[in-house]
């Protein structure tokens, strides 16, 4: 990557991590700076504060209890010390070793799935932008179906970065738009076919037969194809995503998270209790509203963005 493009992206993760800075890190530091000695009154101050922004308490536990570790055995006595070794456990937290890259191979199906106003249509439009920059090419199914407006809406975006949209009348079977779609695309040699889905929840097994039906149509048509299942959370429903997690796991084969909206929030802390919470990697994070505002998520930087 050129060096232009890295600041850009920094600077924009750190822009779009600006709320949560303020709020998460802001008072860690205020703990930490103005306590005269490292005490446990200070862990308890700083459990709270991490309570209160949203991080959980199995997850505030580890964190704590891995600080208290490291308090002791490395003798930490400088409050610099103790917010590097803060960002340490949570930079360790998030790293994966899998890693968080969406798969490299061609052709490619990527399944939206996440409930309502999540940012399902807005974050494939942006993946089909990333993807495209990358010399790939897209195609879209509108599999949301459920309204008219979705389809238009997908269409748009379709136009503005200049990906073909498969689509059906309202109210037609998603499966039978996800068919057609997997036609054309190999027809058309297209690498990524990214399929739009509605965001449902409310009737689990409707949603748990309908994502089964899509995956039996692309397992039988398109079996050369490398599957990606991304689940889109808002950021800003902080401890409701977690549990929007569980759910989705439940009943679909998850290989990724889009993060969106963490530029609204103060509760971007979710990123760490999704990580040490849920099994499935992080992938993408949305931090404003444009086309180019949906990054690949990487640990390391985000640590820094969020600490420094
Ligand atoms: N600020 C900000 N807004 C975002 C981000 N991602 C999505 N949005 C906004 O969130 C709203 C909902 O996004 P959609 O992509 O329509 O959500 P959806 O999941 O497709 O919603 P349904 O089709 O109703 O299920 C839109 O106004 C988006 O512009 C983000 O990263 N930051
Ligand atoms: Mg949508």
């Amino acid at each position: 990557m050129a060096f232009g493009e890295k600041k850009g992206f920094f600077a924009k993760l750190k822009e779009g991590l600006t709320k949560t800075k303020d709020g998460m890190v802001g008072k860690i530091e205020d703990i930490i700076f103005q306590r005269p000695k490292i005490d446990e009154d200070m862990l308890e101050e700083l459990e709270e504060a991490l309570i209160l922004s949203d991080i959980g308490m199995d997850t505030t536990d580890n964190i704590i209890s891995q600080l208290r570790k490291d308090i002791k055995t490395e003798k930490l006595a400088e409050p610099q010390q103790v917010k590097d070794h803060i960002k340490k456990i949570v930079s360790d937290l998030i790293t994966r070793e899998e890693g968080n890259q969406l798969s490299d191979k061609t052709p490619l199906i990527i399944l939206m799935i996440g409930v309502n106003g999540a940012g399902k249509t807005t974050s494939m439009a942006k993946i089909a932008h990333m993807l495209k920059e990358q010399g790939k090419s897209v195609m879209f199914a509108a599999g949301d179906t459920f309204r008219a407006a979705a389809i238009e809406q997908l269409e748009i975006w379709g136009d503005r970065v200049g990906v073909p949209v498969i689509k059906h009348k309202e109210g037609a079977d998603p499966s039978a738009v996800i068919y057609d779609a997997i036609s054309a695309a190999k027809a058309r040699n297209i690498d990524v076919l990214i399929c739009d889905t509605a965001g449902r929840l409310q009737n689990k097994k409707n949603l748990m037969n309908e994502l089964e039906k899509m995956n039996k149509i692309i397992a039988r048509e398109y079996p050369e194809a490398d599957q990606e299942t991304l689940l889109v959370l808002d950021a800003a429903t902080g401890k409701n995503a977690i549990s929007q997690a569980k759910e989705f796991g439940g009943v679909a084969k998850l290989t990724g998270i889009v993060l969106t909206k963490l530029d609204g929030t103060a509760k971007g802390g979710i990123v760490i209790t999704l990580a040490d919470q849920f099994d499935v990697p992080v992938k993408f994070i949305g931090v404003g509203e444009g086309m180019d505002d949906l990054q690949t998520f990487d640990p390391q930087s985000f640590a820094d963005a969020l600490f420094d």
